[in-house]
């Protein structure tokens, strides 16, 4: 059985809103009541999240006015199209918009009026656009509780790959967790990796999985959170599909809302996608990223190299270089293997990238943006604290 409530919003027998279960909350529908306000008179406007994004549409989980949620394709509107001065501000997947009934009826693609304000995002720079004197942020996921640095046991492991990705994660307001796959392919199931993928980002909680024959799978389902949104993130061919596959698998016979994990994991991933696991928690697989550059994230830097930051807290001089002044607490640090030479290399270079990004960009927006970062970076280690 099904009502609707007098605000005309469906929900099911027991009282609950079937968006709820997709991560709606106030804080979207402040987003959208905002957008409601701005808007023509008469333009009903719904919520709808975003699971994948193609060319030229979007497919889209909305209400299905049953009680339950429905998958469509929506096109962007006009406004849309020509509103969006940059890539940021396209809709990604995992984001909540605002859609309006196609003006064509029931049969019609309904139209995404606009994109509303993130929760988190994980972004990096829009590859590609080096050539010209121009930062563009791209934006791989929206609205995301934890992302999932994943990487693959092998020659390919890399420490520093795994610092990059946990800046940038930490710098989208998720929590990062860092997954190991491949596990079989140590001799000490992965545990000599995990310690090197801790020392790379000392606060994140990091695990090993081999996930053909689930090692592993139950500690990383603690992350998975009803109604929360995880991302997976890592090269191509570090096992993030098969990974889904495996967390997906092990839970039959569900039929989740959005789209059900369909045992494509052996493939190539070509899309940004959310899929819904049977226990409610969401996942957003992606293929990997080729290029993982840095966008912005000076202080979330700072916070993946902690124990060089707090070295350098205590230098002589407060606008210290670390490359040769007296006092320098970080050389000496150095000096006594307190901070390991790789971890001090690797940070002047992303601390370098983080600079240079933050000389390009707008120094007002990026107030803005600083305050609102310092919150997701809070909300990011209070999530992996709570649990
Ligand atoms: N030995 C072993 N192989 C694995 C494991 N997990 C995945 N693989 C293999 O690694 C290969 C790549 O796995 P995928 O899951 O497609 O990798 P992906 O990260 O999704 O790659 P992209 O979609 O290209 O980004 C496949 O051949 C998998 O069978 C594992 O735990 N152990
Ligand atoms: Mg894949
Ligand atoms: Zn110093």
């Amino acid at each position: 059985m099904r009502f609707l409530d007098d605000t005309g919003t469906a929900t099911t027998a027991d009282g609950r809103d079937p968006l709820a279960g997709l991560g709606w909350c106030d804080f979207f529908a402040e987003g959208l009541e905002a957008v409601e306000r701005g808007a023509r008179r008469g333009a009903a406007l719904e919520p709808a999240r975003v699971i994948e994004v193609r060319r030229g549409s979007f497919v889209v989980a909305a209400r299905d006015g049953a009680g339950g949620l429905s998958e469509r394709e929506a096109r962007p509107s006009g406004r849309l199209s020509g509103d969006c001065q940059s890539e940021a501000a396209w809709p990604a997947t995992g984001d909540w918009v605002a859609l309006r009934a196609g003006p064509d009826g029931p049969g019609d693609a309904a139209v995404v009026e606009a994109v509303l304000p993130r929760r988190s995002a994980f972004s990096r720079k829009a590859a590609g656009d080096a050539r010209y004197d121009r930062v563009a942020e791209q934006v791989v996921a929206a609205n995301i509780d934890a992302a999932f640095i994943v990487a693959a046991a092998g020659n390919d492991f890399s420490p520093r790959r795994i610092e990059r990705y946990a800046t940038l994660a930490m710098e989208s307001g998720a929590s990062p967790i860092i997954v190991v796959t491949k596990a079989d392919l140590t001799g000490d199931g992965g545990s000599a990796l995990l310690e090197e993928a801790g020392k790379a980002c000392p606060f994140a909680p990091a695990l090993a999985v081999c996930a053909p024959d689930g090692t592993g799978l139950d500690g990383l389902r603690r992350f998975l959170r009803p109604g929360a949104t995880s991302v997976l993130l890592g090269s191509s061919g570090s096992g993030k599909s098969t990974l889904l596959n495996a967390l997906a698998g092990n839970e039959l016979n569900a039929t989740g809302p959005v789209r059900e994990y369909d045992q494509r994991g052996r493939h190539t991933t070509t899309s940004r996608t959310l899929f819904s696991l049977p226990s409610g928690a969401m996942i957003i697989d992606t293929p990997g990223l080729r290029e993982v550059q840095l966008w912005l994230g000076e202080e979330s830097v700072g916070a993946v190299f902690s124990e060089i930051e707090e070295a350098a807290a205590s230098c002589r001089f407060s606008d210290c270089s670390h490359s040769g002044e007296p006092g320098c607490a970080v050389l000496a640090g150095l000096a006594d293997g307190s901070i390991a030479e790789e971890r001090y290399r690797s940070w002047q270079r992303l601390a370098r990238e983080a600079r240079f990004l933050e000389t390009k960009t707008n120094v007002l927006a990026r107030r803005e943006e600083k305050d609102s970062q310092k919150r997701r970076s809070r909300r990011a280690k209070a999530y992996n604290k709570n649990r």
